[in-house]
């Protein structure tokens, strides 16, 4: 069997599995004596109401304190390196909450739209589902993620535990600008102040220009949303900081300024290394991660490898990803498991053959619009080393000879 470098250190070339066959690749040849379970010969359990994993394969969410005084706030990150495809279950969807978890009876709560418009309107969950609506792949990150990769020294972390606060799925709910239209929207409302119903009554403004683009989602992977995902209802502006894709949206108010709200002002605004702070920088940056092999995984033996992740840009669809297994000397094309499409992710592959020797995997994105994923040294520069949002640099894992795999700031 030839096998095609792409780049050095042991990167095949992204079609290598289609022409090596299964034998090559590890799979075992089939033989009359294949061994069947147990579970042959009696019959299994009865459907139930609510679906779970199988007990074999059943995956957590990594959590993380970010202020033990505040009740209810956290974080809890997606297990990245266990998940393949694009979307997230919603039971391992990313959480972020300031003040918990709202338990709001839908019956109960109302979205006020208002401010800078000719009628202003009040909707029910009951109306809001009788709107048209509309279904999107659409990728949701918050502005603080990857931020352990800022730090001087490596976190020995997973994937997940790294860039798990990102995650990805079929939002179904009505176009934000249905309703604009009708409450019409005075032409000198350039912002809207979305607000959330919990405690934290987390806020935001919004150019108006990007407001365009939101929904207000009503269902997650066809299930109604989840009450850590806003239920009954929330703003999703695509492409942005998740911290504007207001949960338990409770009102919208149209304004000529933006409202200056604490959470655009002390928080979500980004300390430049000249110490002035920049406001408004709402749309996410291209990225990615190699989610397998990734972070506290141990590669079992030498051989060939699927290298896998995901690739996403909040400014244009992804046109192309490389992957480089020496540190980013070498780079190859990988493959592009999903199509590209605008705010959704993503997922690559390209085999690997790991020769028993140390490796560092890279993986670097480039969108449509042309911007390509920064080294970490690049990424970190533009920032004050105070506090860090939108960090998109280049993630790299560490393969020792022992085939240990570990996160590294290169
Ligand atoms: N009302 C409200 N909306 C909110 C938040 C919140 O605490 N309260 N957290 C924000 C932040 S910081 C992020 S990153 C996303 C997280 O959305 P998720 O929990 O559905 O992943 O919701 C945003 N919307
Ligand atoms: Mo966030």
């Amino acid at each position: 069997m030839t096998q095609t470098p792409a780049a050095n250190n042991g990167l095949l070339n992204r079609r290598w599995f289609l022409k090596a066959g299964a034998v090559a690749a590890g799979a075992a040849v089939l033989t009359p004596a294949m061994a069947d379970g147990p579970w042959m010969t009696y019959p299994g359990q009865s459907p139930g109401p609510y679906g779970a994993p199988s007990r074999f394969a059943a995956l957590k969410r990594e959590q993380i304190t970010l202020n033990p005084l505040g009740p209810g706030d956290g974080a809890s990150c997606s297990p990245l390196q266990s998940l393949n495809g694009i979307i997230t279950p919603n039971s391992l969807h990313f959480e972020r909450h300031h003040s918990g978890i709202p338990d709001i009876d839908p019956e109960h709560h109302r979205l006020t739209v208002f401010g800078q418009v000719k009628n202003p309107l009040v909707f029910s969950y009951e109306s809001l589902l009788r709107y048209p609506q509309q279904t999107k792949t659409w990728f949701l990150e918050c502005s603080g993620n990857s931020f352990r990769n800022t730090f001087d020294e490596a976190p020995d972390l997973t994937a997940g535990e790294v860039s798990g606060l990102f995650s990805c799925a079929e939002w179904t709910g009505v176009p934000l600008h249905y309703l604009l239209d009708e409450v019409g929207a005075h032409k000198t409302a350039s912002w809207v102040i979305a607000e959330g119903a919990d405690a934290s009554g987390n806020n935001r403004s919004i150019p108006m220009s990007i407001a365009q683009h939101a929904i207000i989602a009503l269902f997650q992977n066809g299930e109604p949303i989840r009450p850590s995902q806003g239920f009954p209802m929330r703003l999703f502006v695509p492409g942005c900081e998740g911290n504007i894709s207001i949960k338990w949206l409770r009102s919208l108010k149209l304004s000529p300024t933006p409202a200056q709200t604490r959470e655009e002002t002390s928080k979500y605004t980004d300390l430049l290394a000249d110490g002035t702070a920049q406001q408004f920088s709402l749309k996410m940056e291209v990225k990615s991660v190699i989610t397998s092999p990734s972070g506290k995984m141990q590669l079992p033996a030498k051989g060939i490898y699927p290298i896998t992740g995901l690739a996403w840009s909040g400014q244009a669809p992804i046109s192309s990803v490389h992957v480089s297994a020496d540190g980013g000397k070498s780079w190859a094309a990988a493959e592009l498991q999903t199509e590209p499409s605008p705010f959704a992710p993503v997922r690559f592959r390209i085999p690997w053959q790991w020769h028993g020797q140390p490796a560092v995997l890279q993986s670097r994105a480039t969108d449509a619009a042309g911007n390509i994923q920064p080294t970490r040294a690049v990424a970190l520069r533009k920032q004050s080393p105070l506090v860090i949002y939108h960090y998109n640099g280049i993630q790299s894992w560490q393969v020792d000879a022992s085939g240990k795999v570990r996160n590294a700031l290169i």
